[in-house]
């Protein structure tokens, strides 16, 4: 069943790895997170003493700014992210990234070689890779080599990146069906004729299969990068940026977020009725519909209620 995805999308999410959704926040939404960016940029710079035109990033942005926690359970996108991978999901991780234009000195290293000036000088040049696919991260469980279906992130574009190198992302449409040791015999050097540059406006989205490879061009435009993406897996695997959000922030949260936050949805048993000799942990089965509000809501109320 789907609740929210086209056709189409199903068929480019499954053949390409990714869709692209070009007119996704209203204006009012875009101006929010662009002012989130600017707030929590000031407070990045104080605490890590970086100068007006220094790139940053930060990782479980939802915790640095509602606008940015807003994101988690996007009325529009969470549908999207249920159809691509479940209801039994919680966020991985959320990221910003905040990337001024290169100054006029500073050479930009091969695309997706993860080196060069720029990436010396903090202007990551990320390697062409899928995620998830370290060899000290996750090898052993694929059978074939490839990687199991584990994530999706939706990548919101909050600047203009229209034109190309101006810090697009890049991605190998397809390349999630092929495997990760191909990339490294071919020493990350992508053919560039099976790579796209996506050139895309602010406001955009793009829900993507985190084990598509995928690159980020330098930018040489004269407009700063500023992009995020909310990463989605299953709650039964472990967040990269938490092991417990701040109880203050679950605690004011609907279920829906709760869970989206890693978090059981009662403290009543959560190793279930019989914890001492048969204990059964919430995140993997559960006794009742309430403990994954996600499910519920997709069973009961979707698509009519996409009020989270
Ligand atoms: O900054 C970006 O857009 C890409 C980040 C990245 O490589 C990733 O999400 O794995």
């Amino acid at each position: 069943m789907s609740i929210a995805m086209t056709e189409k999308q199903k068929r480019d999410f499954e053949t390409n790895g990714f869709i692209i959704l070009e007119h996704f926040f209203t204006s009012d939404e875009l101006d929010r997170l662009l002012s989130a960016v600017d707030e929590v940029g000031t407070k990045v710079r104080r605490a890590k003493g970086l100068g007006p035109d220094d790139p940053f990033a930060i990782r479980n942005a939802l915790a640095h700014h509602d606008a940015f926690l807003d994101l988690i359970d996007h009325p529009r996108m969470l549908p999207l992210v249920v159809d691509a991978i479940g209801w039994n999901i919680q966020i991985r991780t959320t990221h910003l990234d905040y990337r001024p234009p290169y100054p006029s000195h500073l050479q930009a290293g091969d695309l997706g070689s993860g080196k060069g000036a720029d990436h010396q000088a903090g202007y990551r040049n990320v390697v062409w890779h899928p995620d998830l696919a370290d060899d000290h991260l996750f090898e052993a469980p694929s059978l074939d080599g490839r990687l199991p279906f584990m994530e999706v992130k939706a990548f919101y574009v909050l600047s203009d990146l229209n034109e190309s190198n101006s810090g697009n992302l890049w991605m190998v449409p397809g390349s999630h069906k092929r495997k990760p040791q191909e990339l490294r015999d071919m020493n990350y050097k992508v053919d560039p004729g099976d790579a796209v540059e996506l050139k895309l406006p602010p406001g955009a989205a793009v829900l993507w299969r985190t084990a598509t490879w995928h690159c980020v061009g330098p930018n040489l435009s004269d407009k700063t990068r500023k992009i995020m993406h909310v990463g989605y897996h299953y709650r039964w695997l472990r967040p990269t940026d938490y092991v417990q959000q701040d109880p203050d922030l679950i605690a004011g949260s609907s279920p829906i977020r709760r869970q989206l936050l890693g978090a059981l949805a009662t403290d009543n048993n959560p190793l279930g009725d019989d914890p001492e000799f048969h204990p059964s942990s919430q995140h993997w089965l559960t006794q009742n519909q309430d403990d994954i509000p996600l499910m519920a809501w997709v069973k009961e109320d979707a698509p009519s209620n996409i009020n989270l």
